[in-house]
């Protein structure tokens, strides 16, 4: 398979393919008795199960071009490059998070990897209404382990800038980002889609100059600030969940960036749920409860990432920033605690901020989320995303003036009752 020029794979040819890697064949038993179905439908890649006498794996294939828009948009195959080292970094910095990886391959865009069952994707789980215990823990700790140690106030400055300039090299996916989340969602901007009755909200928005002031100040913020290695997509698409544990996959937007990208996006994309559940209610306000418990899912995100923060800066602060050579080994615990203190305030601000963008350009851009597309009902759905819409623009506007979780979890409760439309 190595030596091969690159070629998709396809059900048919996987056997013959890669039914001689040792690594697969140690999983999946005879590649003779291999059954082999596709199906990726994520914005990107081809995915593949191999279920085998053995077992099952997985198999990630990039494409040369976005599935999602198809051959007239072209995306290089490295992407596949940057999604393994990124799976390989998260699982030694968080070990058990991640799926494991047993082969790569990067003439062919391959890696083949763990399957996870029985987890469904935490979006699916999101809309049929299903509970998680410990969801929120896991996450805010992922987010706390994969961007403290990935970042200077853990590795040392050799590993550091090696790392950033294999992750520089990430620049198709970063632009993606740049393009889609930060700046389409405020102009008619070609590959954009929006639920009709949104209109007037949407002219509201792309006339709104502080916020698009605040989307560009974001957008600098990703661009510039390389604070830590990010997972880079880390909405509730890239979660998966089971009844006992939950998995990050799909890292491979993975850049260095600002630590607020990650866990903002993801809360994001937990708010978005939550003004959704009405549109996936068995009878009206059944999902009340439910929404109860997605804000104290987003709740526990942020305390379990600012206690786990808090716990490896006073641990395992061994990186090339605030040296302890210059606080608690001159007795000066309390400026590290201060110096804390004011980098946890910088996380927050930049989490709010990127969590506002995050819930318009789901909901106004080219990639949206099941949770208000699958809402069949135009009026029903627009409420809910107007909702959305509000909170985003709250969020972003004044995340310098938001200073809590609860005030946050306070704005979308009311937000919640309002009929906007
Ligand atoms: C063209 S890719 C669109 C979106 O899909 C990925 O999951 C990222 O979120 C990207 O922005
Ligand atoms: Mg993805």
């Amino acid at each position: 398979m190595t030596t091969r020029k690159y070629e998709p794979l396809s059900p048919e040819t996987v056997a013959e393919r890669l039914g001689a890697i040792d690594a697969i064949r140690a999983r999946a038993g005879d590649p003779a008795a291999w059954s082999v179905r596709e199906v990726g439908d994520g914005n990107l890649n081809l995915v593949f199960i191999i279920d085998g006498p053995g077992g099952s794996v997985i198999a990630k294939q990039a494409l040369p071009y976005v599935r999602l828009v198809g051959e007239g948009w072209p995306l290089p195959l490295k992407r596949a490059f940057f999604e393994y080292n990124a799976l390989i970094r998260q699982e030694a910095r968080d070990p058990g998070s991640v799926p494991e990886v047993f082969h790569f391959d990067e003439e062919q865009a391959l890696v083949v990897m763990e399957f996870l069952s029985p987890h469904v994707i935490l979006r699916h789980s999101l809309m049929a209404g299903k509970r998680h215990a410990g969801l929120g823990g896991v996450l805010g700790r992922f987010c706390a382990r994969t961007l403290f140690r990935g970042s200077d106030l853990s590795m040392k400055t050799a590993d550091r800038k090696a790392d950033l300039a294999l992750f520089a090299g990430n620049v198709e996916l970063c632009d993606i980002t740049e393009n889609l989340v930060f700046s389409d969602p405020y102009f008619e901007a070609e590959m954009n889609r929006h639920t009709p009755q949104l209109d007037p909200i949407v002219a509201e928005l792309r006339a709104d100059i502080d916020l698009k002031i605040a989307a560009q100040h974001m957008k600098s913020a990703f661009a510039t600030n390389a604070e830590a290695m990010l997972h880079g997509d880390l909405h509730t698409g890239s979660v998966m969940v089971s009844d006992s544990e939950t998995r990050v996959i799909d890292p491979e937007f993975a850049t260095y960036g600002p630590m607020g990208f990650d866990i903002g996006m993801l809360i994001a994309n937990f708010l978005m749920a939550y003004f959704a559940q009405p549109g996936h209610a068995e009878t009206e306000g059944s999902r009340a409860d439910y929404q109860d418990w997605i804000l104290s899912v987003v709740d526990e995100i942020w305390s379990e990432f600012s206690t786990e923060f808090t716990r490896l800066w006073r641990e395992e602060r061994h990186g090339i920033l605030y040296e302890r050579a210059l606080f608690e080994d001159q007795g000066h615990d309390l400026g590290a605690e201060q110096a804390r203190l004011d980098r946890l305030a910088a996380i927050w601000r930049d989490t709010l901020g990127f969590c506002g963008i995050e819930m318009h350009r789901r909901t106004l851009g080219l990639a949206h989320i099941a949770e208000y597309d699958q809402i069949a009902d135009e009026a029903l759905r627009a409420q809910c995303e107007a909702r959305g819409l509000r909170l985003g623009r709250a969020l972003a506007v004044r995340r310098a003036t938001i200073t809590s979780m609860d005030e946050v979890l306070d704005l979308a409760r009311h937000i919640n009752q309002e009929t906007i439309l």
